[in-house]
């Protein structure tokens, strides 16, 4: 009894999708617009943005945010919008979390 139940709260339990958001180096983005985009979308301080765009600059990607499908999404949207009104070809994407 005690074990059906509990195997009952388990199977219903659902753990949340969790979606990595990265920004991707390329060799035209300019320093400053990353550490922007960095404080603006991610709520990075300027030391943390900073430390992050460098990051990215020397890995190639790297991880911003953990969020829900839908709030990552929006970020990728958002982030891909302001580069483009500003002529800047910076990418970003959403990678699923495994756990
Ligand atoms: N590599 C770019 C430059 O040298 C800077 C940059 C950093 C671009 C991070 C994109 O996600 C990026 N101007």
């Amino acid at each position: 009894m005690v074990d059906s139940l509990k195997e009952v709260t388990k199977n219903k339990t659902k753990k949340p999708n969790l979606f990595q958001v990265l920004l991707l180096n390329d060799d035209y983005t300019t320093m400053e617009f990353v550490v922007e985009v960095l404080r603006r979308f991610f709520g990075k301080s300027n030391d943390a943005a900073h430390a992050l765009m460098l990051k990215i600059h020397i890995e190639g990607e790297a991880v911003c945010g953990v969020y829900s499908h839908d709030v990552a999404q929006t970020k990728v949207s958002q982030v891909i919008d302001y580069s483009r009104k500003n002529d800047q070809p910076l990418m970003c994407v959403i990678r699923e979390l495994r756990g």
